[in-house]
């Protein structure tokens, strides 16, 4: 590796700051060519969509407006229930149009950012033709039906690419565009942490100037509403630790965004390498997979265990996936658990241990 220097392992995306510059260069005029300028364009994140979706999803917006003089609508189909990504969309004043009011046969131009064709995290009919697809997950088939494909797996994130292209593009970042796609790294590189690669550091290091920094704060750290603790307490009373894993229950999930909340707030535990969490949402059962294992894929470790129940997704330390559940969910969710437990080589008969001790053993712990 040549990028030792900037204290990074093997581990992770590879991607290069002088091969993002090629490949948008290369690329832009293509991604371009595709868009029907004569009729409206759609851009789709997530259903519940991250702050890479966002990001990337707005930047692409701008990118089409600039160059094409058109003004895409971006549009998901689920909810923002996450108070950091609430946030984002509040104060970058990012518009976004919920699934339901967007009459598809209305726009000629249909992009997906951050993910593909058929994912299972977004809403759109399988049938339905797109014309650009800008990713960093792993390359799925039914991809090769798009008319503008860049799924480029060697990124952190999604918005590092569409960097490069604002880039290629000769486009001037605004203040607030320039926040989000910082946002956007930031958060799906674990602040340049892990999981991001030289191309990542680049565009990060160049957007920084640009960025609004008191504004990124007030997104970083939004206030945050009582029922969240309220559904992390009871979740937190159910969570059992299995060896070096953690399988919390939302139980009935406000909305899908909490599962990663929950996750992302479990995994600092000690003597852990896995947190589970799942939830349920209108009729779905959803995931949530963190890990510290460097020696698995999140978004293997995942689909392993979701197979032909759902649909799965991920990268690196963090995924997801969603199973439709038609009526007793708690069956499926113990096939998921003993699924889990046996993927780590672990006994899948465990009940585990309570991860919230009793008053007099968590005493003796502590003072012993
Ligand atoms: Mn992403």
């Amino acid at each position: 590796m040549t990028d030792s220097n900037l204290g990074r392992t093997s581990v992770g995306p590879s991607a290069t700051s002088a091969d993002a510059t090629n490949q948008a260069q290369r690329l832009l005029d293509k991604l371009l060519a595709v868009v029907n300028i004569a009729t409206p364009a759609a851009i789709y994140t997530h259903d519940h969509p991250d702050p890479d979706s966002i990001a990337s999803a707005y930047a692409l917006s701008f990118l089409l407006g600039h160059k094409l003089s058109i003004e895409p609508i971006i549009a998901f189909g689920g909810t923002i229930g996450r108070a950091t990504n609430r946030a984002m969309v509040d104060q970058l004043g990012v518009r976004l149009y919920p699934l339901a009011q967007v009459r598809l046969d209305d726009y000629g131009t249909h992009s997906l950012i951050d993910t593909q064709p058929e994912t299972g995290n977004h809403s759109l009919p399988n049938d339905l033709p797109i014309s650009i697809a800008i990713d960093h997950h792993p390359m799925r088939p039914e991809t090769a039906n798009v008319k503008f494909a860049d799924v480029r797996t060697d990124y952190g994130a999604t918005s590092t690419i569409m960097y490069y292209y604002l880039e290629a593009a000769g486009i001037d970042l605004s203040t607030k565009l320039a926040t989000a796609l910082l946002i956007g790294i930031k958060s799906d590189t674990r602040g340049l942490e892990r999981e991001s690669s030289e191309a990542d550091l680049h565009a990060y290091l160049q957007i920084f100037p640009h960025a609004d920094l008191s504004l990124l704060a007030r997104i970083e750290n939004p206030l945050i509403p009582r029922r969240h603790f309220e559904a992390f307490h009871a979740a937190l009373e159910r969570s059992m630790i299995h060896d070096r894993a953690v399988i919390a229950d939302l139980g009935d999930a406000d909305n899908p965004d909490l599962l990663a909340e929950l996750a992302d707030f479990l995994a600092p535990l000690e003597q852990t390498e896995y947190v589970l969490v799942m939830g349920r949402h209108k009729g779905r059962l959803y995931l949530s997979l963190r890990t510290r294992d460097e020696s698995r894929d999140a978004g293997a470790v995942i689909s392993a265990i979701v197979g032909e129940l759902g649909t799965a997704g991920g990268h690196g330390r963090m995924a997801g996936a969603q199973i439709n559940i038609d009526e007793d969910p708690v069956p499926i969710q113990e096939m998921v658990r003993r699924r889990f437990l046996s993927e780590l080589g672990l006994d899948p008969s465990s009940a585990g241990k309570p991860l919230i001790r009793n008053g007099d053993e968590s005493r003796s712990a502590s003072s012993g």
